[in-house]
């Protein structure tokens, strides 16, 4: 093979590595400005940028300046999609949330932080294995809290996920005015993929409502002081309507009476709000495990449990947990962890 040659060939090669390395860049650039490019000139942020600015007094190159590296995150729009809650069964779920090993952490978490659980439960009369179970389900104490950039996981919803485009554009509004009240990271603050924050995973808006000092350091901080975090959860749910003393939930039978052919369906699983009472629902053949008031407001689940159908009959306190999370199944759960661990901390 002559030099000449040798030489042709690989310019020719040289041409086509080239050509080849301009399509992959190509390529490669279509696709991350397509999944990771930033927002400013979206039209939801236009709009969002003029919002605030008029609104919260933002300057506007500060807001130009944060969005140029927020991202969209093609991971969080499949999260979403997908919640937990919506694709699993009870059985399932509690497997994920009712663990050996999620009942000990709390045990450990509890006593470092005993006298703070005592304190909000005389502050704000929510039990404390009631406030346990949800820093439990929602980060493992805080093991958890989240690894989407609150600023990307935001906006992501906010612009390019259409179905929840108004509460996460809000929640991104929220979330600009509580960087500047509780001094915040915008660029660096981390989360859920929804934007939640902290031990107890406040979305902006509950953070910058409930969230308190509980330890009087002039910070309200539930990202790096679990004090303040457990204070905020006893708040939130006193805020709420939490009843001191009273029952959550309770497992129930179904008696089929004779002669009636009706069944349950009509009344189990009718949403999350208790709009019936507890007679009603002795009435329709569904006896509670636990003797309840006959004229508390209640509401009647089904779920699919490991030994098949499992009947429950949930009260106020109940409809209170699911204020925290809309869930029947994420209630449930944060109520059995919390009965798990109720024994446990009480001689502590
Ligand atoms: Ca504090």
């Amino acid at each position: 093979m002559s030099l000449t040659n040798r030489s042709t060939i690989s310019t020719f090669r040289l041409i086509q590595r080239y050509a080849l390395g301009v399509i992959l860049f190509c390529t490669t650039y279509s696709l991350e400005a397509k999944n990771e490019g930033n927002y400013l000139e979206h039209k939801k942020f236009q709009a969002f940028l003029e919002k605030v600015v008029k609104e919260d007094g933002h300057k506007k190159e500060d807001i130009v300046a944060l969005f140029q590296d927020a991202k969209r995150k093609d991971s969080i729009l499949e999260a979403i999609a997908r919640p937990a809650e919506k694709r699993l069964t009870w059985a399932k779920y509690q497997d994920i949330f009712l663990t050996k090993k999620r009942a000990e952490k709390g045990i450990v978490f509890y006593k470092k932080y005993k006298a703070a659980f005592k304190k909000a439960e005389s502050t704000y009369g929510v039990p404390s294995e009631i406030i346990l179970a949800i820093i439990g389900v929602e980060t493992r104490y805080g093991s958890n809290k989240g690894s989407y950039r609150v600023i990307d996981s935001l906006s992501t919803l906010a612009f390019d996920y259409p179905p929840r485009s108004k509460f996460f554009t809000k929640q991104l509004q929220q979330f600009l005015l509580l960087a500047k009240e509780a001094g915040i990271d915008l660029k660096t603050t981390t989360g859920s993929y929804a934007g939640a924050m902290g031990f107890p995973q406040f979305i902006p808006s509950s953070y910058r409502h409930y969230a308190v000092d509980f330890d009087g350091d002039g910070k309200i901080d539930l990202i790096n002081n679990p004090v303040d975090a457990i204070g905020s959860v006893a708040n939130y749910f006193n805020e709420h309507g939490w009843i001191t003393g009273a029952q959550v939930t309770s497992p129930a039978r179904y008696l089929k009476q004779q002669g009636k052919t009706s069944d349950l369906e009509p009344i189990v699983n009718q949403g999350l709000k208790p709009k019936l009472i507890v007679s009603d629902l002795t009435a329709a053949g569904l006896i509670s495990d636990t003797p309840f008031n006959a004229n508390a407001s209640a509401t009647a689940m089904k779920l699919r449990g490991k030994q098949g159908d499992e009947y429950w009959i949930g009260l106020k306190n109940f409809y209170v947990i699911t204020r925290y999370n809309h869930s029947k199944l994420y209630a449930m759960a944060v109520y059995q962890l919390s009965e798990t661990l109720k024994p446990k901390i009480t001689y502590l």
